[in-house]
């Protein structure tokens, strides 16, 4: 069995990765598994950025292969705001929401993104970069209880319903994250298919 360590303190990225990774023959960790690792500053400005600093930190820390998520909400209206600063937007997720809908009053234009960068390092040096989104529109006001973040506002093109009232296997199924670990998995399953002709 192969183990790899996601560099998240967020529970919820956690529980997404391992739905992702269901039927993986891989252990999971997180930095939840590694109290003691000092906290990583996130000064990029970028989401690729953002990641690949939290990725060698955790490879270099975790002394194991390790991919980082960074990840946020982008809306047209605001000029890409929250975006990089999407956690660190108000205190807290209904303040973050809170806010966001303040921001958003009076304007007709309601489109915004998902975006989610992962990071594979390895040794304290980043391997390889992916993005991954998804579009839809900032709703009026929050539902549903499912998700984590800005999951009550999001509403993916092509439903009717907020990340957080859709199941989560849809939003899994078409989220940024999904879709950058698709490319991610991909990547990977390439490496140990050319490692497997050379040995
Ligand atoms: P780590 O840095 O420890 O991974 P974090 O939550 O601070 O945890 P980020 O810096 O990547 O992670 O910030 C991402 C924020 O963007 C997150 O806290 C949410 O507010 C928002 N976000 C990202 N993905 C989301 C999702 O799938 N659903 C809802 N909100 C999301």
């Amino acid at each position: 069995m192969a183990f790899i360590v996601v560099a998240t303190n967020n529970a919820h990225k956690v529980d997404e990765y391992r739905r992702l990774m269901a039927g993986e023959d891989v252990e999971l960790q997180s930095l939840l598994d590694y109290p003691g690792c000092p906290a990583i500053e996130e000064n990029g400005t970028t989401f690729a950025e953002n990641a690949g600093i939290k990725a060698m930190e955790a490879s270099r820390y975790c002394q194991m292969p390790a991919f980082a998520d960074d990840s946020g909400l982008e809306v047209e209206a605001l000029d890409g705001a929250p975006g990089i600063y999407s956690s660190r937007y108000a205190p807290t997720d209904p303040e973050r929401i809170a806010k966001l809908l303040k921001e958003l009053e009076g304007k007709e234009n309601r489109r915004a993104r998902f975006v989610c960068a992962i990071a594979i390092a390895w040794n304290g040096e980043v391997i390889e970069t992916f993005e991954g989104e998804v579009r839809g529109v900032i709703a009026a006001a929050p539902s549903g209880s499912n998700g984590f973040g800005y999951d009550p506002v999001f509403i993916p093109d092509g439903y009717e319903q907020s990340f957080a009232e859709l199941p989560p296997e849809v939003k899994n199924r078409i989220s940024h994250r999904a879709n950058a670990f698709a490319k991610a998995q991909a990547f990977v399953e390439e490496q140990l298919s050319l490692l497997g002709d050379l040995l």
